[in-house]
């Protein structure tokens, strides 16, 4: 059974301390991939939350002292009990603040996968890359390199996103080419993408693969994008918003699969 029909079938309850900017698309992203989303992030309640739920996903999208207490507790939750944890490190990199409290909560947590923009996983890496902003900026190099170098160092599934979007555990490697420019125009993408990953890796136990649920996350939101530019044509980012939420929901297995251009590279 694909991870899809299991997110489907299972309705993973995924646990988000995020940003102001995407709280309600990512709860409604999740709601129409067929997950269950819950936004919780005071301290009193977290370690509860995260205990109870199928997958943890913190989002430094906008910082604050509170937040990073409580990203702390609900993560140490998800490692004590098993519960898969995703971090995305928006703007690491950009600000010394950003990547101070990227390093704390590395240094503190165990990852199941981590997702992020180049600029952002480059800096988790060690390595240099241009960021404008929460947005990476213009930069060259080898990006699967970078994305092998990250997985290996924090020993967790790093995705990076772009165009194309590497996915890898340091020793496998998946390319996903699917996805359409217009994902760039609305905010939030990438932040909810996260949340989708942690629904997808909800259901990764059980003899299920880490490695291959975030992959197919990452090609089933990129397959969902394409038919909602498809659908909402030239009617701009606004249109297309409202056409990727339908269509996390319409997208079938079937029309998944038919669609998905996700390639394990050659080891
Ligand atoms: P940034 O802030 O740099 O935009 P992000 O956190 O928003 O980063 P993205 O890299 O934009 O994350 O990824 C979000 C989604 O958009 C992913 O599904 C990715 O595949 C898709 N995407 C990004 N750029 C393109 C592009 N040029 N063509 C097709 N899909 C893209
Ligand atoms: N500012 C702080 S967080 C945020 C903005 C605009 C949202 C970033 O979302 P994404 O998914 O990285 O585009
Ligand atoms: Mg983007
Ligand atoms: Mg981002």
């Amino acid at each position: 059974m694909s991870y899809l029909s299991k997110v489907r079938q299972a309705n993973p309850l995924v646990h988000n301390i995020t940003n102001i900017v995407v709280a309600n698309f990512t709860a409604n992203g999740l709601l129409a991939l067929g997950a269950s989303p819950f936004m919780a992030d005071a301290l009193e309640e977290v370690a509860d939350v995260a205990a109870m739920s199928g997958a943890v996903v913190l989002n430094i999208g906008t910082l604050n002292e509170a937040a990073i207490a409580s990203m702390l507790k609900a993560g140490q939750a998800a490692n004590r009990q098993g519960v898969p944890l995703v971090l995305d490190p928006v703007g690491a990199g950009a600000t010394a603040y950003r990547t101070e409290v990227t390093a704390k909560l590395l240094g503190e947590l165990q990852l199941t996968a981590l997702r992020g923009n180049v600029a952002e996983v480059a800096n988790v890496a060690g390595e240099r890359w241009a960021s404008k902003g929460v947005d990476a900026g213009a930069g060259e190099g080898d990006v699967i390199a970078l994305a092998n170098k990250a997985a290996r160092k924090l020993n967790c599934v790093v995705i990076i996103t772009g165009k194309e979007d590497i996915i890898t555990d340091g020793k496998r490697t998946y390319i996903a080419s699917n996805g359409h420019p217009i994902l760039t125009r609305v905010t939030g993408t990438g932040c909810l993408l996260s949340a989708v990953v942690g629904a997808f890796l909800a259901v990764s136990g059980g003899g299920g693969d880490v490695l291959e649920a975030a992959a197919e996350a990452l090609s089933f939101y990129g397959v969902a994008a394409e038919l909602a530019a498809e659908a909402a044509e030239a009617q701009g980012p606004g249109s297309f918003q409202i056409e990727f939420l339908n269509q996390l929901a319409l997208v079938t297995p079937e029309l998944y699969s038919s669609r998905s251009r996700l390639k394990l590279l050659e080891s």
